[in-house]
């Protein structure tokens, strides 16, 4: 598993304190070094919105294009409420996992419905709740219930490349950011949180942070890819993918 790297960022009590005036919000946000994206929405906005920007340090020459896997969420340090489990739903498409990072709450279901003219399966080896869908054909959908909090790396027993992940947390408030790495949690209730940025190729990061009333607006982030290794994973039996008729 990744190491943890810890960094604490309080947002300052003033950052958009609705009895401030316009023009000295403006002001307040900009001594405070941040540059504020979205700042008008968030202000017409839920008084609790947390949003900012993630983005990933590549090796040299590389480019980041796959920032939508950008999965943020954040854990109350005091008495955390229970979050409703919902229904979620993947797509297995052109033998692809469509979202191919799915984050739900724990508890929650997930369908994985098969389009393509062909079987799937859909697999994870996740020590808190391996499961196995057997294959299965067009049209078709499989549930299942992720119980446990944690990553799922899922896998497909028939194709070898493909690949996705259902995060499961416990906490309501989470979010999957944009192709731009850009994120916002909504109705988030003032307190303090534990903030965890996942993204499959990068360790995650974690910080402390502060969301007074006026929530808390452009944190900017950066996860660090740059020793990345791209690794074939096995197939459920733990072996090696057989080319098995499968063309690509
Ligand atoms: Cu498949």
């Amino acid at each position: 598993m990744h190491p943890r790297a810890t960094t604490v960022v309080t947002v300052k009590r003033h950052l958009m304190h609705p009895a401030l005036p316009m023009a000295k919000r403006h002001f307040s946000l900009v001594t405070h070094g941040f540059v504020v994206l979205g700042l008008w929405a968030g202000l017409a906005d839920a008084q609790s919105t947390v949003n900012g920007q993630v983005s990933i340090a590549e090796r040299p020459g590389g480019r980041t294009d796959d920032l939508a896997n950008v999965v943020v969420y954040l854990e109350p340090t005091g008495p955390r409420p229970k979050p409703g489990s919902a229904a979620a739903v993947v797509t297995l498409q052109g033998r692809q996992f469509s979202p191919r990072i799915r984050v739900v709450t724990a508890g929650s279901t997930v369908a994985f419905t098969n389009q393509d003219a062909f079987n799937h399966n859909v697999f994870s080896k996740a020590t808190h709740g391996p499961f196995d869908t057997q294959s299965y054909g067009r049209g078709k959908a499989r549930e299942h219930v992720f119980r446990a909090p944690g990553v799922y790396p899922i896998y497909c027993n028939v194709h070898p490349r493909m690949t996705g992940y259902v995060i499961a947390v416990s906490t309501p408030y989470h979010a999957q950011a944009g192709a731009d790495g850009r994120f916002t949690i909504a109705d988030v209730p003032p307190g303090s949180y534990r903030m965890t940025i996942w993204h499959d190729r990068a360790a995650p990061q974690s910080a402390t942070i502060t969301v007074d009333a006026g929530g808390a607006a452009g944190l900017r982030y950066q996860l660090d890819a740059r020793t990345y290794h791209f690794v074939q994973h096995k197939n459920k039996f733990g072996r090696d993918y057989t080319s098995g008729g499968d063309v690509y």
